[in-house]
């Protein structure tokens, strides 16, 4: 295969790549990425030198450069987004243009070029938020109710993907997955800002009162099931990827940082919440593991401790980018 990657500096697309690389040793990779704050090459300093990759810097808004990339490529994997909540409370427009826009602008290129499968990564977040204390799971089939401006875009872009298929027949496939984890996560979210603020013997912010719950997947995990999902997934399809079989509040997962880095819970301190914060994610994956036999590899305290011992020796990859992440939450 011949990959178009979007935002493959990015958290999750770094993870991709580093993955696809050492299972398809076949297979080639562009990485378009506009390098916005959120994009890294350090996060790809392995493969940088790899003859079957190779990075281009630029805009998915841009239609003449992703119809020039995509000119080449057979498979488009679409990471790039504004992807942090709490940023988008402060600047919605940036993510109608990346999320929506964007996205527009490589479904026409990938139309135009006949691309054999034009995948979408999305998020549960479209399907708003569920009660606490109850057992109902976001489906394939949840209606949309987007409560960020970050999710309503997402879920804009959803709709055109989907939109694409049925209007001119493109092939998609769309992953509307839960909270990633793992390395390469910049420290401004949840998992990674808790782990290097403790490294630092700084407090963690807990918002309101700590009892939301989010539906924790293994970056690991995540790219296999988009794997499995590219090679074998039914064109037109939605799949929900998600990692937890056991809840956890915030308020627990942070007393389980706490525990594995050796800390007592003086470290932990409640600030206000974040406007409109979603109570409860939780995702019913039952359709992937049906149909194409995924499901995740290991539980989620294996993965946190090993998420914990990644920061920990890594402190090259976060620590030049702590400050910064630590800034958003002063405005
Ligand atoms: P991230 O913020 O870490 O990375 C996003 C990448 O996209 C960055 O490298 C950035 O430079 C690039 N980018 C942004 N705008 C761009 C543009 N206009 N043109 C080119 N590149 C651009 O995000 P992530 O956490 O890796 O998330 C990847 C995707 O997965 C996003 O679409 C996000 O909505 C989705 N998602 C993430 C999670 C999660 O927990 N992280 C969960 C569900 C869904
Ligand atoms: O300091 C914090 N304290 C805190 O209590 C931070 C940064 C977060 N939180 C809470 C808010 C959420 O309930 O932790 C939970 C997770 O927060 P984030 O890491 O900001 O993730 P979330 O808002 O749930 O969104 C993430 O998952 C879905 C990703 O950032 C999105 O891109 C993805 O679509």
């Amino acid at each position: 295969m011949k990959l178009l990657v979007t935002g493959g500096a990015g958290f999750i697309g770094s993870n991709f790549i580093h993955y696809w690389l050492k299972h398809y040793p076949e297979d080639s990779i562009v990485n378009l990425d506009k390098l916005t704050y959120a994009g890294h090459l350090s996060s790809l300093k392995d493969v940088s030198e790899n003859s079957r990759y190779k990075f281009v810097k630029g805009d998915i808004c841009s239609q003449k450069l992703t119809d020039s990339l995509m000119v080449d490529v057979d498979t488009v994997v679409h990471f790039a987004a504004e992807s942090h909540v709490d940023r988008s409370i402060l600047h919605p427009s940036e993510f109608v243009r990346s999320n929506v826009l964007g996205t527009q602008v490589l479904l026409e290129s990938a139309l135009k070029n006949k691309v054999k499968r034009f995948h979408l990564i999305s998020t549960d977040e479209v399907f708003g938020s569920l009660p606490l204390n109850s057992r109902t799971k976001f489906s394939e089939s949840t209606p949309y109710d987007p409560k960020s401006p970050y999710s309503a875009s997402k879920s804009a872009a959803d709709h055109l993907v989907r939109a694409y298929f049925h209007t001119f027949g493109l092939p998609i496939t769309i992953t509307n997955c839960s909270n990633n984890f793992g390395p390469y996560q910049n420290p401004e979210k949840f998992i990674p800002r808790m782990i290097t603020n403790l490294i630092l013997n700084q407090k963690i912010p807990i918002y309101g009162d700590g009892k939301n719950v989010r539906d924790w997947l293994y970056v690991e995990d995540h790219c296999w099931a988009i794997d499995l999902i590219v090679h074998n997934g039914r064109p037109g399809q939605t799949y929900c990827i998600g990692g937890q079989k056991k809840e956890f509040s915030n308020f627990e997962i942070a007393q389980k940082i706490i525990k594995l880095m050796g800390m007592d819970k003086s470290m932990l301190e409640f600030v206000a919440d974040r406007p409109s914060h979603d109570r409860r994610y939780a995702v019913n994956w039952s359709k992937v593991h049906r149909e194409l036999g995924w499901s995740p590899a290991k539980n989620f305290d294996d993965r946190l401790k090993s998420t914990v011992e990644w920061y920990s020796n890594n402190k090259w990859w976060w620590m030049p980018l702590k400050k910064q992440a630590e800034s958003i939450y002063r405005k």
